[in-house]
């Protein structure tokens, strides 16, 4: 196997046999990843048909539109380990590049069009292998990382695609997300499918071409998340700043991970009323900030635990069910394997799958009544999420005032995703070592590596610590930046906020092309630097963007730097 698309890949470089790895540092093992491989070229070739049949007839298909959404989120690092899943997602990627060739078919009929016949991964035909595993992998073993670097112009070219790919496999993920709280957008749909079939065609690609790709990637993925943001405060309401119990309540209990507010919705929705509280974990807790949900459901109690990479201690210590709605999952421990749940395109074999929720659910509430859940409440602690953009605007008129007076001299976005590592207390040390002048906006899981430490406010009482939500929150952050642009006339990199970004997976990569895109200079993204990216392309972004690797070895370096 090869893959590096993540940050925790092994030494830096890639999980292969070349680094010595038998399987993903994550967990995945090499069947698995060369199904995601076969899954992730496959889908390149729906796309094929799908943009030319959207190009020349103005024809598509909302359930290929869909398919591709799931298909890329289900490579996702932390997402879906079950390899028996992705021999069932390639028998329906066969159904959906049928029904997106048929598309195109119709679209060129009879037309004067000289690439009638498609080449690359849109020829490929896998009806007399369906269903046969063993078969599949072989061929997915042929077909991911190296054959790409086989196949484009030179290796910098190799690396943008992979930054593309990437970047593209978190804007899906976001805009399943935004589909699901019912918004879609055949725009988002339709570059998806061009940048899709632009990597299919790889050979024939520039590195100046790919580039403007990947910033497109970033367009698009700010038009994912705004559609994102308007599904949840449209369904829920505006987040609004809100305290959350850290510390279990005594009762019985079932925690909800990931970020899907539906099914969080959903499950308090099923256990109202029978005895059951029901605790969010992970990139579940700003959920606690839109008023819909806490409001409604007086049974959701408190946040579980903390960031993903714990979950092995804290989903074992847990006295109920857990149902894990998207990443990050890591391998279920016997000590839960028979009591953790998984939902959307998420899985790992011999894991119980939640597919419908009347005949499914039940049984999972039969067991945190039969569990014996937390025995006695423990004291009260809390934490604040929902400073949503709504929140935070609607206290700009006192923060530029205190940005006037001196009381706040910096903003600071720390946050991201967090991961594994023991280094990543590199943007804890940088948020605690900042002066009581300094607001920290913070976002995604990596909050918890700050998120319950005392806080004191600005001299002015402006809370120093705004948890502005999940990373898939990320418009938020971006709407305060512009909004104070604009208070200010000025560029947004001339406004005094700095951007100290912890990254891990796909998501965030589709966040930083965001970032590029919007034309944010000076970020420090860490712990290490993408390993799919090349001297020559790191090269670029360092002189385009000043994007540069955190300062692991000297975090005070940064912090003068960053103070200055
Ligand atoms: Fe975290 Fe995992 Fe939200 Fe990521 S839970 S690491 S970027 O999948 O999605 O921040
Ligand atoms: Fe390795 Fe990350 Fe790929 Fe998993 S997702 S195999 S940890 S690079």
């Amino acid at each position: 196997m090869m893959c590096f698309q993540c940050e925790q890949t092994k030494h830096g470089k890639a999980c292969s046999p070349a680094e010595g790895s038998v399987q993903g540092v994550c967990g995945k093992t090499p069947e698995t990843a060369a199904l995601q491989d076969l899954l992730v070229h496959y889908s390149m070739g729906i796309a094929q048909y799908a943009h030319l049949a959207r190009v020349h007839g103005g024809l598509s298909d909302v359930s290929v539109d869909r398919f591709l959404l799931d298909s890329l989120f289900s490579t996702l690092t932390n997402v879906n380990f079950d390899a028996d899943r992705f021999v069932v997602f390639l028998a329906e990627a066969e159904e959906a590049r049928d029904r997106a060739k048929s598309l195109y078919e119709k679209a060129v009929a009879g037309k004067q069009i000289e690439s009638a016949h498609l080449s690359g991964p849109a020829e490929m035909d896998l009806s007399a292998l369906q269903g046969q595993a063993g078969k599949l992998e072989t061929i997915g073993h042929m077909v991911g990382v190296n054959h790409r670097k086989e196949l484009a112009p030179n290796p910098d070219a190799w690396s943008l695609g992979e930054l593309l790919l990437y970047g593209l496999k978190g804007t899906a993920a976001y805009a399943d997300h935004a589909r699901i709280l019912g918004k879609e957008s055949e725009a988002v749909y339709a570059f998806i499918h061009e940048a899709m079939a632009a990597l299919a065609n790889l050979p024939s690609q520039s590195t100046e071409g790919l580039l403007k790709l990947a910033l497109r990637c970033g367009e698009t993925n700010l038009e994912v998340m705004e559609l994102l943001d308007a599904g949840s405060t449209g369904r829920y309401g505006h987040p609004r700043p809100t305290e959350v119990r850290t510390t279990p309540v005594k009762g019985k209990c079932i925690a909800v991970s990931g970020h899907d507010l539906r099914d969080l919705e959903e499950i308090l929705k099923r256990t109202a009323g029978r005895g059951i509280n029901v605790y969010t974990h992970g990139e579940l807790l700003p959920a606690f900030g839109y008023p819909k949900i806490r409001e409604a459901y007086p049974h959701l109690v408190g946040n579980y635990g903390g960031a993903w990479q714990a979950q092995k201690v804290e989903f074992a210590r847990f006295p109920g069910p857990v149902v894990v709605t998207t990443n990050c999952l890591i391998e279920p421990q016997k000590a839960y394997k028979d009591r953790i749940y998984t939902r959307g395109v998420v899985g790992w074999r011999g894991v119980k799958h939640i597919k419908d929720w009347d005949s499914q659910f039940p049984a999972v509430i039969e067991q945190a009544l039969a569990m014996p859940g937390f025995t006695e409440d423990k004291p009260k602690n809390v934490t604040t999420t929902g400073y949503g953009r709504d929140a935070v605007l609607s206290m700009a008129g006192d923060i530029v005032n205190a940005i006037n007076t001196g009381d706040i001299k910096q903003l600071y976005l720390i946050g991201g995703c967090d991961g594994a590592e023991a280094n990543r207390t590199y943007f804890r040390d940088i948020a605690t070592g900042l002066p009581r002048d300094a607001v920290i906006l913070t976002l995604g899981c990596g909050k918890y590596r700050m998120n319950k430490l005392p806080f004191e406010p600005t001299l002015g009482g402006i809370p120093r610590l705004l948890d502005m939500g999940q990373c898939n929150d990320a418009y938020s952050a971006i709407k305060v930046a512009t909004a104070l642009a604009e208070v200010y006339k000025c560029d947004v990199n001339d406004l005094p906020l700095q951007y100290a970004i912890s990254w891990f997976e796909q998501k965030a990569v589709a966040v930083f092309l965001t970032m590029l895109f919007l034309g944010l200079k000076n970020i420090k993204l860490g712990p290490q630097l993408p390993a799919f990216l090349t001297p020559n392309v790191l090269q670029i972004l360092a002189d385009t963007y000043g994007v540069k690797q955190v300062n692991l070895a000297d975090h005070d370096a940064d912090l003068k730097e960053m103070i200055a």
